[in-house]
């Protein structure tokens, strides 16, 4: 907890544990009210309602989430693309950014120019330096959160953003560092005017876990929304004919690569296949 520049270590009042409105736990970035003890600790009192909240990493209040990939080592596959933006969509965020790093291993310099008109692109290398200028100025103030699966380089571009972080880099020692901890506790790193959080190495969330159910996966995938008129009301846009968002991705409206992602996880969301 920190008040001012002073950090106050501090427990959570047991009644607040029970508190289903903020699942029993405080999140990075919430806004909390404190009382001291004797002994200069705190307790956390009452925890302020969220604008948002995160899940991996369990964060709270974001102002815009940076959506980490690589070109390769890992490379960068849509389904898994497509999954994070519809977790980061879910979380209503105000602003989502894709930002592709290890953009030295590409020559293709439009990489991903496909999502160019659905989100902000960034191509970075923390390695070269290329975009980080740009991002530095994205990032320069409100909490910015780097989420993405480990591997892609995010630590390393905190650390190329800010020397002073130090972070933890490679897939080795965080494997290790999994290995010993099981807290997968985020921080809020101080940075310019703002704050970065960047995501402890994990792997892909399952949708379930977001409440992501079948009739509102769709309302994750924002292009669609422009397409309406299906045959059905409660159409799944996926086997049912007339379907307007079938015919946007026939002529080449809708990226059909979207399309298939969001068909992997409708049926994700609903292996039961009544639909
Ligand atoms: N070629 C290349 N490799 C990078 C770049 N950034 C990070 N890496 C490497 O990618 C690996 C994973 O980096 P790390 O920052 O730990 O990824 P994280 O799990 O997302 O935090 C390390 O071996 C880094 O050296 C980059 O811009 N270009
Ligand atoms: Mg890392
Ligand atoms: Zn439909």
């Amino acid at each position: 907890m920190k008040v001012g520049d002073e950090i106050i270590p501090c427990k959570l009042r047991g009644l607040l544990k029970r508190d289903k409105k903020i699942g029993g736990a405080v999140f990075v970035g919430d806004f909390v009210e404190i009382s001291r003890l004797k002994d200069k600790s705190g307790v956390i009192e009452n925890v302020q309602s969220r604008r948002n909240v995160l899940i991996r990493p369990a964060t709270a209040n974001v102002d815009r989430v940076i959506l980490t990939f690589s070109v390769d080592a890992p490379k960068l596959h849509p389904l898994l693309l497509n999954r994070f933006l519809v977790l980061a969509e879910k979380s209503a965020l105000d602003e989502i950014i894709i930002c592709i790093n290890k953009i030295d291993l590409t020559s293709e310099k439009n990489f991903l120019s496909e999502y160019e008109s659905l989100y902000k692109i960034l191509r970075v290398s923390s390695f070269t330096g290329e975009g980080l200028d740009e991002l530095r100025k994205i990032l320069s103030e409100g909490v910015s959160v780097f989420a993405g699966p480990s591997g892609v380089g995010k630590s390393s571009l905190l650390n190329a953003l800010d020397k002073n972080l130090k972070l933890k880099v490679g897939s080795v020692s965080e494997k290790i560092l999994r290995g010993k901890h099981t807290t997968r506790i985020a921080e809020l790193l101080e940075f310019g005017g703002g704050f970065l959080v960047d995501t402890p190495g994990f792997s892909a969330v399952d949708l379930s876990e977001a409440n992501i159910d079948k009739k509102n996966l769709k309302n994750y995938f924002k292009e669609f929304a422009e397409f309406t008129g299906c045959k059905f009301l409660n159409c799944s846009h996926s086997h049912e004919p007339d379907c307007a968002i079938k015919n946007a991705v026939e002529r080449g409206k809708i990226l059909r690569e979207r399309y298939e992602s969001y068909l992997n996880l409708l049926e994700e969301v609903a292996p039961e296949k009544f639909y």
